[in-house]
């Protein structure tokens, strides 16, 4: 053992538990009774909760080892931090990595129990909006297969995304209460609480030395404890920790106001304090000047370095000055943690007493940046008396690196004082603002985009300058999914079958997919046969998911065409809907020459304050209304609304897609991630030129890609002189698209609330130019249908697909996060 030296983990060795089928069986029974005081014939829930405590039980030996590596002294870790982890379900994602699954379901079997049955009832872990959570909750897992020495840090939100309901067409929003119940993966650890400080003011002094320095007084103090949520690697006894954080109120605080008569003080102070990770923000698009937001950021950036190096100090190091920056680094997801630079700054000068220039060789040297957008306007701002009333000791330290910058920029280009302004970390205006994009960029040593196509255009458009002045600092990361969840454990037909043929190295090593490619040959007919089958009955699985959610009949026979993913209007569902009603006016003309039967799919949620992503919604729901129950149209169309699209519906979801719609205006999707769960399922893409659906493209081959639209740089092209009305003057089918909208067809009983939508398409400010592309769009939907038409063709095709997915692994993006920026050792280079 690595640690023989440790006397604390000497003293305490851990055997593992036994995993036959007859002991799980034993420990769940044990929890069912003994623990829970329940017994068969209970709720459903608390089969759910026996079970995972009984997996949890057998994290606990290689959760132990783990630390007990990675607090070796000299040993390099890396810390993510994330505002957002969208987890999902953690049950049946533990049993694929620690390779339970089959003696689970076993042993349930002796108890009558059902483990699809029970996997059901544990609630989503939603702590994220979207695309970047996900990301986050990806990476985790890669990094505990790759046994690398990563912690992931993140906010325990009481309440996790909105649950999406349906009602009368429109989104309405429900609280996410998914601790209600309790969590059994969580580990509460108060021992290693934190205190944030909040307000106050900053007072100078001299120290024993003489030597002038400040401190930040008068504040209101908030607690942070950490739950820890255990990572399990795949099949390797590495157990990584997820720590996140909890707001509370401090006790003397409490004590102080109660004692001074004023209860309701004190249970108003402790009611603010606990605010600050009651509730996940549902804004994919930055939502600005929110104070609580603000608050949230600090929190755990705070908590998160003041833990970081607690540990650090407890491996027994002082010398920050020598070692800091070499054994500590700290990824920042997107800027919403980037206040951490200023606030290690802050620890480093006023609390460990560092000079100036020796804190800021260590922050930017272990400080590294991740954008997540291409959208000027959700570049994060936050104006400046916001700052100065909650953080007013960061906001000077704010002030002085920017004076420092600013100092660099001027040597560098001489009275180029519109650089100058450009580039300050203050917006200057009507309301100052700090620029969080810029003040990470300065405290990083390494910014990255998510795409090749993203961060190519960040380095020629929204960070030019900075590129200008440090062109070593950025560089690309194209995003990934992990194989384990989206492939092992949601689609388990297709793994065994995959298996079978190549054996299970894939599931860690993605690139050996490429082993399926003599199958897409056309002499592997049997080969073929079974994987159409396989796909045939996942599609099954979301038909009746379909039906029970939504009350609409999908033909599993037909061609599948999902679109899941936020609403947004720069990922186009409306080019989406166009089709669906461009579809129905040719049945309803009779036009159906080549048309195959198809059935939609579109999921996602709103942001709640996005009226038009809200009318985006309720325009699919009429639509789906009208088409669903036209006897004319008779099976050749289906529309349905999934509501309420998570993490756990994706699982059933990307399964059973034949066609993944990835249909953004080229240039403004950072990468889609969704893009590759579907492909790596064996979906084929219609898409546009644009994030990772360029690298999805070149790697299964133009053959094998819908690709249509304008490219990025013809979009920037276009939009000078964008005539929308023409497209619509010369295309019939479109006329008649937006005519049949127009005239309330689908909006009976509602008139005119469609118009908005209309009107938005017809502008010629329209950013999403959504008709320019409408033409090549149903273009290549019907190369689309030609494809489908020959099913065997599509069988190989999709089969080349998944083939060609091995690159679009979080394992890949990990390595590469760790080669370029890192530097970790593995636990397995011992
Ligand atoms: C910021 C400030 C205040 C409140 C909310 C926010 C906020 C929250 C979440 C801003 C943005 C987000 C999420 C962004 C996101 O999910 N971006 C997606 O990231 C994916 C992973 O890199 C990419 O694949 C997607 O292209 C990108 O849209």
């Amino acid at each position: 053992m690595s640690n023989a030296n440790n006397p604390d983990y000497r003293l305490m060795r851990l055997e593992y538990l036994t995993n036959d089928a007859e002991t799980l069986g034993n420990d769940y029974h044990r929890y069912l009774s003994y623990f829970l005081g329940r017994f068969q014939g209970c709720p459903e829930f608390y089969n759910y909760e026996a079970l995972a405590y009984t997996i949890r039980e057998r994290l606990m030996v290689g959760w132990r080892n783990t630390w007990a590596d990675y607090l070796e002294p000299g040993t390099r870790r890396a810390y993510y931090m994330s505002l957002e982890f969208l987890i999902g379900r953690s049950l049946s994602n533990n049993l694929i990595n620690l390779g339970l699954t089959g003696n689970v379901k076993t042993a349930l079997d002796n108890y009558c129990a059902n483990l699809e049955a029970i996997v059901e009832e544990e609630p989503d872990a939603g702590l994220g909006n979207g695309g970047l959570g996900r990301l986050a909750a990806c990476f985790m897992d890669s990094c505990a297969t790759l046994r690398l020495p990563v912690i992931g840090y993140g906010i325990r939100y009481e309440y996790g995304m909105f649950r999406q309901r349906i009602n009368n067409g429109y989104q309405a929003e429900d609280p996410d209460h998914w601790l209600s119940d309790g969590n059994p993966w969580e580990i509460e650890r108060p021992e290693y609480k934190q205190r944030i400080q909040f307000g106050g003011r900053t007072e100078r002094y001299n120290d024993a030395q003489g030597k002038p320095r400040v401190r930040w007084v008068e504040t209101s103090d908030v607690i942070a404890v950490p739950f820890d949520m255990p990572i399990a690697g795949y099949k390797n006894d590495t157990v990584n920790t997820l720590r996140l954080w909890k707001s509370s109120a401090t006790n003397e605080f409490d004590l102080q106001e109660f004692n001074d008569g004023s209860y309701s003080e004190a249970v108003q102070a402790k009611n603010n304090a606990e605010h600050i990770s009651m509730v996940l923000y549902p804004n994919d698009s930055s939502e600005n000047g929110k104070e609580l937001r603000l608050r949230q950021q600090y929190f755990l950036a705070s908590s998160s370095l003041k833990d970081a190096i607690r540990i650090w100090e407890a491996s027994g190091q002082t010398q920050y000055e020598r070692f800091f920056a070499a054994e500590n680094v700290f990824q920042m997801n997107d800027t919403h943690p980037t206040i951490a630079v200023a606030e290690l700054m802050r620890i480093l000068v006023d609390e460990k007493g560092l000079e100036w220039d020796a804190a800021w060789q260590i922050t930017s040297k272990c400080m590294a940046y991740t954008n997540h957008t291409l959208l000027p306007e959700a570049l994060e701002r936050w104006p400046v008396h916001l700052f100065e009333r909650l953080l007013p000791r960061l906001l000077e330290i704010i002030y002085e690196i920017n004076a420092r910058f600013l100092t660099e920029v001027a040597r560098r280009w001489p009275g180029d004082v519109d650089r100058q302004r450009r580039m300050s970390l203050i917006e200057e205006g009507p309301v100052r603002q700090v620029r969080m994009a810029w003040l990470a960029i300065v405290g990083s040593f390494s910014i990255n985009g998510v795409a090749a196509l993203h961060s190519q255009l960040l380095i020629e458009g929204l960070f030019r300058d900075f590129y200008e002045l440090w062109p070593e600092k950025f560089n690309n990361k194209t995003n990934g999914v992990t194989p384990r969840r989206w492939v092992a454990q949601a689609n388990p037909l297709m793994s065994a079958l995959i298996t079978e043929k190549i054996g299970d190295g894939w599931v860690r090593d993605l690139s050996q997919l490429a082993g399926l490619k003599p199958y897409a040959e056309p002499a592997q007919r049997e080969f073929q046969q079974r994987w159409h089958d396989t796909k045939l009955a996942n599609k099954r699985r979301l038909a009746a998911l379909v039906k029970a959610e939504c009350q609409v009949d999908f033909d599993p026979t037909a061609l599948f065409d999902i679109q899941v993913k936020r609403i947004h209007e720069y990922k186009r569902q409306l080019l989406n809907l166009l089709h669906v009603v461009h579809l129905y006016r040719r049945i309803r003309l009779g036009k159906t020459e080549n048309m195959v039967n198809r059935c939609v799919l579109i999921g996602g949620k709103a942001a709640p304050g996005y009226i038009m992503a809200k009318r985006i919604i309720k325009m699919i729901n009429s639509v789906a209304q009208v088409v669903n129950s036209d006897p004319e149209v008779d099976g050749k169309l289906k529309l349905a609304f999934l509501p309420n699209y998570r993490v756990s519906s994706m699982e059933i979801i990307a399964p059973a897609a034949d066609l993944s719609e990835q249909i953004s205006t080229a240039g403004k999707e950072a990468s889609g991630t969704g893009n590759m769960k579907l492909m790596m399922n064996g979906a084929l893409t219609i898409g546009t030129y644009d994030g990772a659906n360029i690298e999805i493209l070149d790697a299964v081959g133009a053959e094998n890609f819908f690709l249509f639209g304008l490219r990025a740089n013809e979009v920037e092209a276009l939009r000078r002189n964008y005539r929308p009305w023409e497209y619509v003057e010369q295309d019939e089918d479109l006329k008649g698209v937006l005519d049949l909208i127009r005239s309330g067809h689908f909006n009976q009983w509602e008139p005119g609330i469609f118009d908005r939508v209309l009107d938005a398409l017809l502008n010629p400010n329209d950013p999403w130019m959504t008709l320019a592309d409408f033409r090549s769009y149903v273009a290549m939907q019907e190369q689309v249908a030609k494809a489908w038409q020959d099913q065997e063709r599509w069988t190989r095709m999709s089969i080349l697909n998944t083939a060609n997915s091995g690159f679009f692994s979080t394992d890949r993006t990990m390595l590469e996060y760790n080669q370029d920026i890192w530097h970790l050792k593995s636990l397995s280079d011992d």
